[in-house]
This record gives structure tokens, sequence and C-alpha cells, in this order.
């Protein structure tokens, strides 16, 4: 390559990293925004990582099919690293991805992964929406509800019965260390519930006086047991000893097929320092601060979907319509 070539590829070379690098920009501030958590509950992360696969693909300039598969796959993993548990993160990335494999083109590719991409977060926003028109219909006038971190399938199904004119008492827990339960108590509020705040060990002691639980899920096993914030089996245990109804609010995308292959749920650990302060506690003390719990399905009355309520032992069956001749692909 002679020294006019270099002259002329070189800006060009310059710009092509330019626009790579701002195109990766788009993954890596998302995957770091859920990280850090300014994105957070398991709809909203599923539904950012989708939209940012499509944003990807959208800016891809380099119409190479074989390229773009590669980098969509990195930029894939780099989505799935950010956080560990909720499973619809991952269903929303291999939605958005599924038509890669098909396509003969770079371009039907790529529309394939901005029209997928698109279809899942619009389908996840009208699953929530659905949800909270089925679950409002458990809730009666008169009755005291309780829901666990901040979860925006529940509180849609709380606020829905409100709004239909059902007067509801909330009792919110803090949802320690982050305290989403403030986030909650916003919400609600916004909402025009009536809702009380509690700390998250007051849970036995206000559950004599709650009819009802509402609570979302991060992952749902085949076996039907739930992934949620951590705290939640101990609200279901506590609602279990008082003879209240549990609930789970869950979209079906936060169903996990892979553990119907055996495997298991991560449970994300998160730093110290959202427990103690920097020399609050001597040196050598351990700190252990592990974000989601699981409850088993025995603790759980009722599924609440887009497809409908369910017991726990109907999410197999689901799982398995759900994904048809790809089930075999799975393991
Ligand atoms: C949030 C949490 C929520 C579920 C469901 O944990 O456990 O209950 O994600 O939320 P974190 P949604 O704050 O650590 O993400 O119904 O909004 O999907």
């Amino acid at each position: 390559m002679g020294p006019l070539s270099q002259l002329s590829t070189e800006p060009l070379l310059y710009c092509r990293a330019q626009i790579t690098s701002l195109v990766n920009d788009i993954i890596f501030s998302t995957a770091s925004d859920i990280r850090d958590m300014k994105v957070r509950g398991a709809g909203r992360i599923a539904r950012a990582g989708a939209l940012a696969l499509a944003a990807y693909a959208e800016a891809y300039t380099v119409r190479d099919l074989e390229q773009f598969r590669s980098d969509i796959r990195k930029a894939s993993d780099t989505l799935l690293d950010s956080r560990p548990t909720a499973v619809s993160l991952w269903n929303g990335v291999h939605a958005t991805v599924r038509g890669l494999k098909d396509a003969e083109s770079f371009e039907a590719a790529r529309e394939a992964v901005i029209t997928d991409g698109r279809r899942f977060a619009e389908e996840s926003e009208k699953a929530v929406q659905r949800i909270a028109r089925i679950g409002s219909k458990r809730i009666k006038s008169g009755d005291t509800l309780m829901t666990h971190c901040n979860s925006s399938a529940a509180i849609g199904v709380i606020a829905e019965a409100v709004r239909q004119g059902k007067d509801v008492k909330v009792y919110a827990t803090e949802s320690r260390p982050w305290r989403q339960g403030i986030l909650t108590v916003n919400d609600l509020s916004k909402a025009g519930v009536d809702v009380t705040l509690i700390i998250d060990s007051a849970v036995r002691t206000v559950m004599s006086r709650v009819d009802r639980v509402f609570v979302g899920a991060d992952t749902i096993t085949s076996s039907g047991s739930l992934i949620n914030k951590i705290g939640t089996s101990q609200v279901a245990m506590a609602a279990r000893e008082c003879r209240v109804e549990f609930n789970v609010c869950s979209e079906t995308y936060k169903f996990s097929p892979k553990t119907m292959f055996g495997d298991t749920v991560t449970i994300e650990e998160r730093n110290i320092d959202e427990v103690v302060r920097p020399g609050e506690i001597p040196e050598g003390v351990k700190v252990f601060n592990p974000v989601f719990d699981t409850t088993p399905a025995r603790y759980i009355d009722n599924i609440i979907t887009e497809l409908g309520i369910m017991s726990p032992g109907a999410v197999y069956g689901v799982m398995v319509r759900q994904l048809g001749d790809s089930i075999f692909n799975l393991e």
C-alpha cells in the first residue's frame, strides 16, 4: 500500500474506529447502568438490554454478516455479564438475537435484531399492563396488602385496583440495603394509594393485619420457585404462618427455561459498602450481602402472569409450550 492510499484510508480508518467506539458505547453504557443499578428491576433491565441491542444494530455500519453476528454475540455477553440473577435479561437478549442464525444477509440480520428488540420491549410493557388488570381482580375493597422491594408488576396490580375505586391499604417494606421501598412508597403514593413504609424486620409484626401479599419476580424456576429481592422468602414464610395469600406478579419472560436442564440460578452478591460504611466495624469482621433469595414453590399461592393466574406447578408446562421446538437447543 503506497503513501497515497495510506493518506486516503487513514481518515477513513479513524472515522470507522470512532463510529465503532460510539456504537460500542451503547452497549457498555447500558451494561454499566444495569450493574450500577441506575436501571434496575427485572422487567426494566430486560427492556434496556433488548433496546440497547436494537440501537446497536441500527448504528452498526460494517456491512458484513459474519462480523455483525460476532459483534452482536459479544455485545450480548457484555449485557448478560452486568447482573447475573434476573433471567428476564437473558430471555430479552435471546428474544432479540434469535433471527441472527437464519438471516441470509447483513441487512436481514440487522433488521431482525432491530425489530425483535423493539418488539420484546413493547410486549414486555404490555405484559405488565395485562398483569395489572388480571391481578387487580384478586384484590377486594377493604383489603390490607403488603409488598416487598420495588416491582413494577406488583405496583401495577395494586395501582390498578385503586384506580378501579377499591379501598386498600398497603404496607411496603424498606428493602435494605438499597431501600427500594422508598421508590415503592413514592410510586404508590403518586397512584393515590394509602401506603405505610415499614422496616424489613417489622414484616412478622405487621403480617397479622395483612390479607394479601404481592411481590415481583426476577426469575421463576421450572419447579415454580421464585427468586426475588432478598427477604422475599421471609415475607412468604410469615405470610404462610399467618394464612395470608402470597401472590407473585411475573411476566412469563421471567420463567427460566435453563432451569429445566439443571442450571441453578446465580444469586448476586454485592459490595459490602452497600451495608456498612468504611471503618464502622472492626477489621476482620466479614459482611455477607446476597441481594436475592429463593422462595420455595410451596409458599406461593398464585403466579399472576400475562397469560393468566397459575399455580407454581403449572410453570413447567408453560415453559415447554412457549419454547416449542427450540427447547432442544437449550441444553
Ligand atoms: C428488584 C426486585 C424486583 C424484581 C421485579 O431488585 O427484586 O422485585 O426485579 O421487578 P433490584 P419488576 O432493585 O435489585 O433490581 O416487576 O419491576 O420487574
